[in-house]
């Protein structure tokens, strides 16, 4: 079948989306993640030297701990090196090199060191400006002690079993619903004791410790138990600090978005959502630096994205006489369109299977074909491995526009 080609080439797409948005991500041909953020400070460095911190993270990146240390450099501005740690086949160099074979790892100026708490204070050792810790000494020792505290007290194992235990009746449920309230009241009450937004009178590494597990419940409990930490008016303090983590450009960077958090839960831990998703951010969806951020991605990393699709989403079983030919074609028409929509589009999205115009019929496998590939995506894609979290709903809620579409 032929197709009548009504949306941009993959040329024109990308040189539209890259009017929009400075973000740019390094190619890694043949490597797992395909692509990679550029850390922001990386271009301060003079040509041919060295960044002074190499961190060792998953190749996903999902891990929590290691969102800490990312957060840091960027808040930090430290020009960093990446070196991708897939989990599940763990080189033997690294277990060789890191004690707890855990990520993150860190080399900060040649040396190393592990365990997220430890590489955070000697980051702010080495890197003592901007300061993330205190500098009056007695809000400073305040601080160091709730570090440890977040790594000592029970806040995120009663978090894990609340979200993640399968309770036997619903009494159990409540009870680990109250201790986990519990102990989100005492974080209300430490969030309390100084002026401002956080849990002392600046921005610190505490924030920073707390903010990836924080992030993760907000968006999964919703979903798997039916319970908000955003919007409850018992936790107003948790809420403004939400709010005021919100306003900084390096949690941008590091955070993922709801529904990687949400897909993230039901795969790797097996857990069964009770609720609907939460629904996409509508002003991220809107956001034009997002959309181009999308955009750009897609249309850079079109051929990785087309061999993935081919590969994986059962959409090759579409072939006819086992010729793949037409269904790539096809593959690479429904992603132009997405890609089409992110930048130029807010109108009316052409129904991608009518090939001779308004009213001709839908050809069936064509439109299968769009509406496997969108779906596929649209859970397939992962912030931040892949784009940002403003940049990954977008995405999402254009694919929503497009498959809704096709029939
Ligand atoms: N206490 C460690 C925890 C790090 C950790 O649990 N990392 C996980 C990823 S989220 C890991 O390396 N898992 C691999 C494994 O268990 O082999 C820290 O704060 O750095």
């Amino acid at each position: 079948m032929s197709i009548q080609t009504t949306v941009s080439t993959w040329e024109e797409l990308l040189e539209t989306a890259r009017k929009n948005t400075p973000v740019r991500r390094v190619k890694r041909p043949g490597q797992s993640p395909s692509t990679a953020p550029i850390p922001s400070s990386l271009h301060k460095l003079p040509p041919d030297t060295p960044p002074p911190v190499l961190l060792y993270r998953d190749s996903n990146s999902w891990c929590p701990f290691c969102e800490r240390v990312w957060f840091a450099l960027e808040e930090k501005e430290i020009p960093f090196a990446t070196e991708f740690i897939d989990l599940s086949n763990k080189p033997k160099w690294y277990t060789d090199l890191v004690p707890t074979t855990l990520v993150p790892g860190a080399k900060i100026e040649g040396e190393l060191v592990y365990e997220s708490k430890d590489i955070l204070l000697a980051l702010e050792a080495k890197f003592p400006s901007p300061a993330l810790l205190p500098e009056n000494p007695e809000e400073n020792a305040v601080a160091r002690q709730l570090l440890e505290e977040a790594e000592t007290n029970d806040f995120r194992s009663l978090a894990f079993k609340f979200l993640r235990e399968a309770p036997t009746d619903s009494d159990e449920l409540a009870k680990l619903q109250a201790e986990f309230e519990a102990k989100l009241d005492e974080l209300e009450q430490a969030l309390a004791k100084y002026p401002g937004p956080f849990f002392v009178s600046t921005f610190s590494l505490v924030d920073i410790t707390y903010s990836p597990h924080l992030d993760r419940l907000a968006a999964n409990l919703p979903v798997y138990r039916g319970y908000h930490i955003k919007g409850n008016p018992r936790f107003p303090r948790i809420n403004a600090w939400f709010d005021a983590l919100n306003q900084r450009p390096a949690y941008h960077r590091v955070k993922s978005d709801n529904i990687t958090n949400n897909l993230l839960l039901r795969r790797r831990w097996g857990a069964e959502p009770i609720g609907n998703p939460l629904p996409l951010d509508a002003a991220d969806s809107e956001n034009i630096q997002f959309r181009a951020e999308a955009a750009e991605r897609l249309s850079d990393n079109r051929e990785v994205a087309i061999g993935d699709i081919l590969k994986n989403s059962g959409v090759q079983a579409l072939a006819v006489d086992g010729d793949i030919t037409t269904v790539k074609e096809n593959v690479d028409f429904y992603l132009r369109q997405l890609a089409d929509y992110l930048v130029n589009g807010n109108g009316d999205i052409l129904p991608g299977g009518r090939t001779g115009g308004k009213d001709s019929t839908v050809d069936p496998i064509f439109a299968a074909v769009g509406a496997i590939t969108l779906a596929y995506v649209r859970n397939r894609i992962c912030a931040p491995r892949d784009m940002s979290a403003g940049a990954a709903t977008a995405f999402r809620g254009a694919i929503d526009k497009v498959l809704a579409a096709i029939y």
